[in-house]
């Protein structure tokens, strides 16, 4: 047995919860932040068969999206001064980072 974790985009989350969902998969969703930009984002785990992987991870793949985002930046004006200026940076976020990790145990009672 594996465990999916999957980082995504909130606006991502629903429909990807809804597909995974009809489609008989048992998930859980965290409210997770990112460290980098602080700001809020969705971790689904989705513990399944080893043979269930590869359409779990298509799943995924069909309903992030990849977005591109512009984040403030503080840079040092001056190394002398310590003055800091926020310059806008383009960076490229998802459409999901993905772990699999194999289960030791799975146990429900
Ligand atoms: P954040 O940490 O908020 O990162 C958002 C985006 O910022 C990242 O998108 C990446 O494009 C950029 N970024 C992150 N760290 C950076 C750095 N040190 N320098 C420059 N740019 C940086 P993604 O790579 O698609 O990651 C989306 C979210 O997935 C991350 O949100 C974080 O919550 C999670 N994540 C990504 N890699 C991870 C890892 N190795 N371990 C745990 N969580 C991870």
């Amino acid at each position: 047995m594996k465990l999916v974790i999957a980082i995504v985009n909130d606006e991502d989350a629903l429909d990807l919860l809804d597909e995974l969902t009809d489609k008989g998969f048992r998930v859980t969703k965290l409210a997770t932040t990112g460290g980098f930009l602080r700001s809020g984002n969705t971790t689904l785990m989705i513990g399944v068969d080893d043979e269930q992987v590869k359409e779990v991870l298509t799943i995924i793949e069909d309903n992030c999206k990849t977005r591109h985002q512009v984040v403030s930046n503080p840079s040092p004006l001056s190394t002398t001064t310590g003055v800091y200026v926020p310059y806008p940076v383009d960076i490229e976020v998802g459409g999901a980072t993905i772990f699999v990790v194999d289960v030791h145990d799975f146990i429900r009672v």
